[in-house]
């Protein structure tokens, strides 16, 4: 299967360690799937704000970044949350005839038409389409296959490491229709964390939101911050050494709001980044010392040379 890498915005503007980080853990250096980029790429866009205030700029945008997909046949591999839950609810919304019948009326006008990827069914000359596969970064690492290949290529176990994973919430409930994991009893990253060594913690409501979400942060930082202090709280309890996401705004989010209520913060990385850093990948290149909380004392605790800031 080939695929095609989608980064959305907070990656590369924000942290683009993040980025560096997961084209070495599925290039040839890493996990040796076959992944190339789509320049065109624009913004999801991010739901938050454009699903939750105008449908249709959403899914015109939305089917743009499907179409290019479907020119190259790639599926697309979302290294966020948020693009992962955008860009897969508008393929569901885009199944409906008449939806994507007014949303290419839109995209005519840039000569681009949403069908979907034809596939010839077995047997007969009658052609289906399908589609265009949205996947989410994490989906495609938690297979049997990718997960043997992971625990063969750890070469910095990262032991006695405890680790508080935050999904977020576009992760356990991207769709009505979909889902990666179990809702309500998640463990991919968990499962990612325990082969790279390290100790998956529990913690109260972890599966709360990280407070930044659908809006909130860019409205009311306080009460992101608020929100976030209270999972930063319970995660303090457990002694966490780091906090790992699958999605850059929960990153971002955790990453600012600690200074706002603490001086004693806890790392926050992508689980991208942590599995760059048990693989064995160079630690100048993640991007660690752009991090607003140190990542310092992690990398002191596992015991690799710690980044400049
Ligand atoms: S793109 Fe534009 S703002 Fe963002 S990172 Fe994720 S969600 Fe999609
Ligand atoms: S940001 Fe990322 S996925 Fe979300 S909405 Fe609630 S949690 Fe943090
Ligand atoms: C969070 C994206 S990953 S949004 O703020 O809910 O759009």
């Amino acid at each position: 299967m080939s695929y095609a890498y989608f980064f959305g915005c907070v990656i590369p503007s924000r942290y683009p360690g993040i980025e560096y980080a997961v084209r070495w853990v599925m290039g040839p250096e890493g996990l040796k799937l076959d992944v190339s980029d789509i320049e065109e790429f624009s913004c999801c866009p991010v739901p938050g704000i454009f699903y939750s205030t105008d449908r249709d700029t959403w899914l015109a945008l939305a089917a743009r970044n499907l179409c290019l997909a479907q020119k190259n046949k790639s599926e697309i591999v979302t290294v966020c949350n948020g693009c992962f839950s955008s860009l897969l609810k508008a393929t569901e919304y885009l199944s409906e005839p008449k939806v994507m019948g007014q949303t290419n009326k839109v995209l005519s006008k840039i000569g681009m038409k949403y069908t979907g990827i034809p596939e010839r069914v077995e047997g007969s000359n009658r052609r289906v389409f399908r589609p265009v596969s949205v996947r989410h970064f994490v989906g495609i690492v938690h297979t049997d296959e990718t997960m043997k290949a992971l625990s063969e290529s750890i070469k910095r176990p990262l032991k006695n490491i405890k680790v508080a994973v935050h999904y977020g919430c576009h992760y356990l409930r991207p769709t009505e229709n979909t889902a990666i994991d179990d809702p309500n009893d998640p463990i991919k990253v968990d499962d990612i964390v325990k082969i790279l060594g390290a100790e998956s913690i529990e913690y109260d409501d972890k599966l709360a939101c990280c407070g930044a979400g659908g809006g909130v942060r860019s409205h009311i930082v306080e009460l992101a911050n608020a929100l976030t202090e209270d999972k930063f709280k319970n995660i303090s309890n457990e002694n966490a050494d780091v906090i790992v996401t699958p999605c850059p705004f929960c990153l971002l989010q955790f990453d600012t709001a600690q200074k706002s209520f603490t001086k004693r913060g806890i790392p926050v990385v992508h689980v991208a980044q942590l599995m760059a850093i048990a693989m064995g990948a160079d630690l100048s290149k993640l991007g660690l010392e752009l991090h607003n909380v140190s990542c310092n004392p992690l990398l002191a605790k596992i015991g690799v040379t710690e980044v400049s800031r």
